[in-house]
């Protein structure tokens, strides 16, 4: 299974718990289907803050809450979604083509985000206006 552009969902994260606590796996071609080749996240964050405002042109990103919490609100081809990210055992996946906005996180939580590229300033498209024209136009 490969992901898709333009999609976004939900993505459980193995985990394996004993009476010390829990462990959960982050593993090429377990919960996470594209090579790793940047890991990033966001901390800090301070109250009433927005993050995001932007889609990738090709882009896989898997998206925890390792701690705390916050919301994702994404647009796709046709369809608009928002997720509340509040577990460390789940992913949120975004694909390219995807628009983000990220808000409401809470005061200790940390965004860990998993990558299938290297950071390129060229694959942001941070003008929603172009990025709804190009999605239209790849339709
Ligand atoms: C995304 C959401 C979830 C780097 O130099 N290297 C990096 O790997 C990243 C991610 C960012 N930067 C620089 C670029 C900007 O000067 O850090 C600065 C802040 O980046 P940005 O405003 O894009 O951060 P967010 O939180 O709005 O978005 C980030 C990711 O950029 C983005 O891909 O999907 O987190």
């Amino acid at each position: 299974m490969a992901y898709q552009p333009r999609s976004h969902y939900l993505v459980d994260i193995p985990t394996i718990p004993d009476e010390r606590g829990k462990l959960a796996v982050l593993e090429h071609n377990g919960a996470v289907l594209f090579d790793i080749k940047r890991v990033y996240y966001l901390f800090d964050v301070p109250a009433g803050t927005s993050r995001g405002g932007h889609a990738h042109r090709n882009l896989d990103q898997l998206l925890i809450a390792i701690s705390g919490s916050f919301t994702v609100d994404v647009e796709g081809l046709d369809d608009k979604s928002s997720y509340v990210l509040n577990r460390p055992n789940q992913a949120l996946y975004i694909g390219s083509m995807v628009w983000r906005e990220m808000r409401d996180f809470s005061s200790n939580a940390v965004c860990l985000v998993l990558a299938s590229t290297v950071y390129m300033e060229a694959d942001y498209i941070r003008n929603y206006d172009e990025f709804a024209r190009l999605n239209r136009s790849i339709s």
